[in-house]
């Protein structure tokens, strides 16, 4: 019986901890804050929380019409149009953009993203994350296998990987990278040719994450275990 209750004790504190809820914590449309009826014009930073945006490796930028993305902005709907990639069979996951955004007091990171490719952008997609802000690892690759056509709520979820929590140098990008098992990068429309100057555009690019226990609710969980010990302890005394 005894053996028992530390199970039990563990069962009683974990209902204790209300169940975490996941809120979207960062989020870029790359709209004008005010709309002003121009989708060239946007804005890098997000419309909700804090966090950066930026080119990578030569990257250029700038904004055009997010229009087929799953942006709920009925007019002036930018997304964030790049393009200068690499040359063919060159510069695998050296070039797109990245994000970094603190994970201080969440946890649970889910990342999600609609992408537009040109016919003849990079076909693969890699997502990468840094628990550093300098190192990345190899995460989730995406296949845009269609041309001049948005790819909408990409998403993954980081919950499995316990550094992404509360860190405050959390960042992801999103490169483009070889066909898997090749030196060279597939072009997004199959009657088209790779080229430098296609384009991938960001749309929606958001980070969901729940709170981590607050230490006033470890607190209580620790008070739920000590009521339990002495509700066992004087159990067994009877
Ligand atoms: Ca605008
Ligand atoms: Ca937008």
């Amino acid at each position: 019986m005894r053996k028992s209750m530390p199970g039990l004790a563990l069962a009683i504190a974990t209902t204790l901890v209300a169940p975490a809820q996941a809120d979207i914590v960062s989020l870029w449309d790359f709209n004008s804050p005010v709309a002003d009826a121009n989708t060239s014009t946007g804005n890098l930073l997000p419309a909700l929380g804090g966090g950066t945006a930026a080119t990578l490796g030569g990257v250029t930028a700038s904004f055009s019409a997010g229009t087929g993305s799953s942006d709920p902005a009925g007019s002036d709907d930018s997304g964030w149009n790049t393009t200068t990639y690499a040359s063919q069979g060159g510069g695998d996951k050296s070039r797109g953009v990245q994000f970094n955004v603190s994970t201080v007091g969440l946890k649970d990171i889910v990342l999600t993203y609609d992408l537009r490719h040109s016919n003849t952008s990079s076909r693969y997609e890699l997502l990468q994350y840094s628990l550093d802000g300098i190192n990345f690892t190899d995460f989730a690759t995406f296949d845009g296998d269609a041309g001049d056509t948005w790819f909408n709520g990409r998403s993954v979820d980081l919950s499995g990987i316990a550094g992404v929590n509360d860190n405050a140098s959390f960042a992801f990008r999103v490169v483009a990278t070889f066909a898997p098992g090749t030196g060279a990068y597939s072009s997004s429309n199959d009657g088209s040719n790779y080229a430098t100057n296609g384009t991938w555009r960001f749309d929606m690019v958001s980070v969901s994450a729940a709170p981590v226990p607050e230490p006033e609710t470890y607190a209580l969980m620790l008070a739920g275990l000590g009521v339990v010990g002495l509700a066992v302890r004087r159990r067994s005394r009877t």
